[in-house]
C-alpha cells in the first residue's frame, strides 16, 4: 500500500505558538453581510468557513477564538442568511451562510446560497476556505458540489471534519478514507485534513496554527 493522500495535519510547536499567539488577540465582529456589495473594502487576507447547515460552522469560530457567543450558534440548520465577518489582527474569519437544507423559504434560501456562492467564487482576497464536513457522514453531493465550484475558482480549500466527539472510533478511519477519495478528484483540496471538536477542544490548536500560516 502506498501512502494515503490527505493526512491529518500535524504543525510544529513554532507553528502551535504561532497560532496561539494570534487567537490570543481578542476577534471582534464587525459586520453581517446580505449582498456582495456590501463586503468590506478587500485590504487583508480572509479565511471563511463554509459547510452545509449545522456543521458546526459557528461553534467552530467560537471554539478557535474562545469566546462562546461571538458568532451564532444554533440547533435550527440553516438560520445563518449573512456572510458574517470578523476581525482577528490583520485577518479576517467569515462565517458563511450554510448549504443544503435550510429552514426558510425557497425563494430567501436561494438568495442566500447564491451570495454565498458569488463570495466562494469571488473574493479577490479570501486566502483559504475550510470547508467544513461532519466526522460522522463524510462528504455529501452538495459538499462535493462546492469543492466542484471552489476548482473552478481556484480557491484552495481545506477540509475540516468536525464533531470529532460524536464518531465512533471503529467508524473513524472508514470515513477519513472516504473523505479522502472525495478530496483527490479536487484539485483545490489542500492536500492536509484537521478533525475537530468544538465540543471537547479537539484539532483546535492545529487550526489556529494553519489559520496563523495564512495570516
Ligand atoms: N457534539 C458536538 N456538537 C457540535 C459541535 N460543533 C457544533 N455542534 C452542534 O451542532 C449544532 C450546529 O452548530 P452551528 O455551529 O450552529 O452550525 P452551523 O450552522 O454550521 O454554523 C449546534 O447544536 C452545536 O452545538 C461539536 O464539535 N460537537
Ligand atoms: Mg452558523
Amino acid at each position: 500500500m502506498t501512502a494515503l493522500p490527505f493526512p491529518l495535519a500535524e504543525p510544529s510547536d513554532a507553528a502551535l505558538k504561532a497560532g496561539t499567539a494570534l487567537f490570543r488577540q481578542e476577534t471582534t465582529f464587525l459586520k453581517g453581510v446580505v449582498a456582495m456589495d456590501g463586503l468590506p473594502p478587500d485590504d487583508r487576507l480572509e479565511v471563511c468557513f463554509a459547510g452545509r447547515s449545522n456543521v458546526g460552522k459557528s461553534s467552530l469560530i467560537n471554539a478557535l477564538t474562545g469566546r462562546r457567543g461571538l458568532a451564532r450558534a444554533s440547533n435550527t440548520p440553516g438560520r445563518t442568511q449573512e456572510i458574517n465577518y470578523f476581525t482577528l489582527a490583520e485577518l479576517y474569519l467569515v462565517d458563511l451562510p450554510g448549504y443544503g437544507f435550510a429552514n426558510a423559504p425557497v425563494r430567501v434560501v436561494e438568495r442566500w446560497q447564491r451570495l454565498m456562492k458569488d463570495y466562494l467564487s469571488g473574493r479577490a482576497t479570501l486566502r483559504r476556505a475550510f470547508l467544513l464536513i461532519d466526522a460522522r457522514h463524510g462528504p455529501k453531493a452538495v459538499d462535493d458540489e462546492i469543492m466542484g465550484l471552489l476548482d473552478r475558482a481556484a480557491v484552495p480549500f481545506q477540509t475540516v471534519l468536525t464533531k470529532a466527539d460524536k464518531v465512533k472510533a471503529a467508524d473513524r478511519d472508514r470515513i477519513l478514507d472516504a473523505t479522502r477519495a472525495v478530496l483527490a478528484r479536487h484539485p483545490a483540496a489542500f492536500p492536509e485534513l484537521v478533525l475537530t471538536s468544538s465540543e471537547k477542544g479537539t484539532g483546535i490548536d492545529t487550526l489556529r496554527a494553519v489559520i496563523a500560516g495564512l495570516a
